[in-house]
């Protein structure tokens, strides 16, 4: 469906809470961003429960054109605003979780009976979360609306991931990432973002597991990868090693790409990039993909004809200490514009 007006793309975005200050109502969209302000369990540094706002914020600076889907801007992007519910839900468990990662940090034991209240809480919200995002992304799904997910630190897809099977059936997941994310109930925590393709892998209907960019895990993760078949990795410093033995990088995404199948989810984790593009992500490493090399390996995917069937982007994060401080913003609502409208293009193969 066509929006019946259109924006003008050489006039100025203007502020009223949506992406790129569009002015489609969600019955008029095709693509709806999602924002799930949520990052109860993040470990090292904390913030990314403000990632969507500080996205939508930087997204008024951005160019409404897009170098590879033409006009971009007609395509319809909803913006759903960020429930201050959720927010302050977040905050509340976040603050119990603290407690929970603090106790650790200080030689106290998950499994110890003192700690499990605390964890049953956490445990619990976490779990209420993954209902909400389910609700509401099984019903945009209904609408038939793109959904991008905006998170909140990568805990946050699993229930938008059961929506997806719900409505597709199989498919597989290409995940950019600096982790596996395969970790069983990290801190104790059921539902952490280092748990998240541990828990969605639980899903027999997702047949492939592409991770790319891999650079920091667990031996424990490195097991669970060899042992799954559906698992893949190209990890950060296998891609480095191919380049510097002149594999170029088109090569390289073609591999990625044959190991997908036709229906294709994208899990992107910021912190998949260098951390230059993602200084305050909650938990950055070095090395990395540069943006142009993860979006122009998403661009070959759509070339390949693959339906990207949803997305999320997670862990981006603003700097708490200076709100003045848009640059991960500014790189997130490029990243999170650029699947939105990679996703829309990519249904005219399908
Ligand atoms: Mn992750």
């Amino acid at each position: 469906m066509k929006p019946s007006f259109t924006v003008d793309p050489d006039d100025v975005s203007r502020r009223n809470g949506q992406f790129l200050g569009f002015p489609y109502s969600l019955e008029q969209a095709n693509i709806v961003f999602f924002p799930v302000p949520w990052d109860v369990t993040t470990s090292y540094g904390e913030g990314t429960a403000r990632g969507p706002q500080t996205i939508i914020d930087a997204s008024i600076q951005l160019e409404p054109t897009d170098s590879y889907v033409e006009k971009a801007w007609q395509i319809g992007h909803y913006t759903i605003p960020v429930n201050p519910e959720i927010q302050a839900k977040n905050d509340e468990t976040r603050d119990v979780a603290k407690r929970i990662i603090e106790y650790q940090e200080t030689g106290g034991n998950y499994q110890n009976n003192t700690i499990q209240p605390d964890l049953n809480f956490v445990n619990y919200e976490s779990k209420k979360l993954n209902q909400w995002v389910y609700q509401e992304t099984n019903s945009l799904l209904k609408q038939n609306k793109l959904v991008v997910l905006i998170g909140g630190d990568h805990s946050v897809p699993l229930g938008y991931i059961q929506a997806l099977i719900d409505h597709y059936g199989e498919y597989g997941i290409l995940q950019i990432d600096a982790h596996a994310d395969l970790r069983n109930a990290y801190e104790g925590f059921s539902y952490s973002h280092a748990s998240i393709m541990h828990n969605v892998m639980k899903h027999p209907e997702i047949s492939h597991l592409i991770q790319v960019g891999v650079r920091d895990y667990s031996q424990g993760e490195f097991e669970q990868a060899k042992q799954d078949q559906r698992i893949q990795w190209f990890s950060d410093w296998q891609l480095k090693e191919n380049a510097y033995s002149g594999y170029s990088w088109l090569n390289q995404c073609q591999e990625i790409i044959a190991r997908l199948p036709q229906q294709v989810y994208i899990s992107f984790d910021v912190d998949g990039l260098n951390p230059y593009l993602c200084p305050n992500t909650g938990t950055p490493v070095p090395g990395g993909l540069d943006f142009n090399q993860a979006i122009y390996l998403i661009e070959k995917l759509v070339q390949a004809g693959k339906q990207i069937i949803g997305c999320d982007l997670c862990e981006v994060s603003p700097d708490l200490n200076n709100p003045h401080h848009e640059w991960d913003g500014n790189v997130g609502a490029r990243v999170a514009y650029k699947l939105a409208n990679l996703m829309f293009a990519s249904q005219q193969s399908k």
